[in-house]
C-alpha cells in the first residue's frame, strides 16, 4: 500500500511560482486602494502584457526615477492619452506580426474627464486593449481636486463643504452607461473589496479580442479621509449600500451583478469617511443630502437589479456574481 502523503497546503502555496507584475516596494500611501488594485490586475493579466499608464498617483508612486516597481513592460503617457498610446502600440505590434492585448491604466481624472476622448476613440476603432480605470473619485495626485467621478456632496479641495454649499454640487458622471453606449464586447465594474472578482474580470477581459473596459472602485485614505486599515471596509460598504454597483456588461447589455445580500443604509458608508463628515448632523441641508444619496443608491439597486433574489445562480468562477438577463460569457 502506498504511503499517504500529508500535504501542507501553506507550504505548497509558498512553493508555487506566483507572477507579480508589480513589486511592493513603491511609495503609495498606506492602505492605498489603487496600489492594491494595480497589484491584483497585473497579477491576473500575467507577464505577456505592455502597460500604458496615464500620469496620476499610480504612475508617480510606482516610478520615482531611477526606480520602478514594474516587472512588465510599462510606458508613461500624458494625463489625456493612455488609451491612444495603448492603441498605437497595439497597432504597431500587429503590423509587425506580433499581436498583443495591451493594458491601459488611468485614474478617474484621466478617464472620466481629460482622457475620455482618446478612450472613446480607442473603443470605437476596436483596438485590442483592456482599459482599467482606478476610480478613487478625485484628482488625488495633485491634491484631491474634484473630478466628474467625485460623488455628489463629497468634500474635496475644490468642492469644499461650508456654509454656502455641502461639498460637490454635481452628480457622479455615469461613465459606465456612456461606455456601454459604445457597444463594446465587455465592460465591468469591480472593487478592491472583492479581489477574486477583479481577477476573474481581468482574465475574462484579457481573453476577449477587441476593446474591454474595467472600472475598479479604489478607496484613497488620504482623499476620502479614513484610516488606512479601513480601505476594504469602506469599499465593501459602498457595495452593500448600493452606491457602488458591481456589474458586467456584454455589448452594452447587463449580464451579471454582485448581489447585495443585506442592504445597508448609505449612512453606513458616509460615516466611515471624513469627506462626508458634514452630512452626518441634524441640520436640514445634511438631512436633505443624505436623503438624496440614499435615493441615488436606491436608483442603482433598481436599475441593475442588485438585491439578491431567491434562486440566483452563482457564477462558478467568482462564486460571487449572479446572472441577470443573459449568459455570462
Ligand atoms: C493636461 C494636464 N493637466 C493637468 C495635469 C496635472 N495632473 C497630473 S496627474 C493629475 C491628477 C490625476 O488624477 P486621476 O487621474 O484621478 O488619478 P489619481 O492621481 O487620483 O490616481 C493632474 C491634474 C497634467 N499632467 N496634464
Ligand atoms: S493619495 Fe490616495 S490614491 Fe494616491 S497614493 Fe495616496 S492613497 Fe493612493
Amino acid at each position: 500500500m502506498s504511503k499517504t502523503t500529508v500535504l501542507d497546503l501553506r507550504e505548497l502555496r509558498r512553493r508555487q511560482p506566483r507572477f507579480t507584475g508589480m513589486d511592493p516596494g513603491h511609495r503609495a500611501c498606506q492602505g492605498c486602494g489603487q496600489s492594491l488594485a494595480a497589484h491584483i490586475v497585473t497579477e491576473a493579466a500575467g507577464p505577456d502584457v505592455i502597460v500604458a499608464n496615464a500620469t496620476g498617483c499610480l504612475e508617480v508612486f510606482s516610478t520615482p526615477w531611477p526606480q520602478t516597481a514594474w516587472r512588465v513592460p510599462w510606458i508613461h503617457s500624458l494625463f489625456e492619452n493612455a488609451a491612444a498610446l495603448a492603441a498605437g502600440i497595439e497597432t504597431a505590434l500587429k503590423q509587425q506580426g506580433r499581436p498583443t492585448k495591451m493594458l491601459a491604466f488611468a485614474g478617474d481624472g484621466g478617464t472620466f474627464d481629460i482622457g475620455f476622448q482618446t478612450l472613446s476613440g480607442m473603443i470605437e476603432r476596436g483596438h485590442n486593449v483592456l482599459y482599467v480605470c482606478f476610480d478613487n473619485e478625485a484628482y488625488m495626485n495633485t491634491g484631491v481636486q474634484r473630478s466628474s467621478s467625485t460623488p455628489h456632496a463629497a468634500a474635496t479641495t475644490t468642492s469644499p463643504a461650508g456654509r454656502m454649499r455641502p461639498g460637490k454640487r454635481h452628480l457622479k458622471k455615469d461613465l459606465l452607461a456612456i461606455i456601454a453606449a459604445h457597444h463594446l464586447p465587455y465592460a465591468a465594474t469591480a472593487t478592491v473589496a472583492y479581489p477574486g472578482d477583479i481577477k476573474a474580470k481581468v482574465r475574462r477581459a484579457m481573453a476577449i479580442e477587441g476593446p474591454t473596459f474595467l472600472m475598479i472602485h479604489a478607496p484613497c485614505p488620504l482623499g476620502w479621509v479614513h484610516a488606512p486599515e479601513l480601505t476594504i471596509k469602506v469599499a465593501r460598504a459602498g457595495v452593500e449600500t448600493g452606491l457602488t454597483p458591481i456589474v458586467e456588461l456584454e455589448r452594452g447589455k447587463l449580464v451579471s451583478v454582485l448581489p447585495i445580500r443585506e442592504k445597508r443604509p448609505v449612512t453606513d458608508y458616509l460615516r466611515l469617511q471624513g469627506r462626508f463628515r458634514h452630512l452626518l448632523g441634524d441640520d436640514p441641508v445634511a438631512v436633505q443630502e443624505r436623503e438624496h444619496l440614499q435615493a441615488l443608491a436606491d436608483h442603482n439597486i433598481e436599475t441593475y437589479g442588485l438585491l439578491a433574489r431567491e434562486g440566483d445562480v452563482r457564477d462558478s468562477v467568482t462564486a460571487a456574481l449572479v446572472r441577470r438577463g443573459g449568459a455570462i460569457r
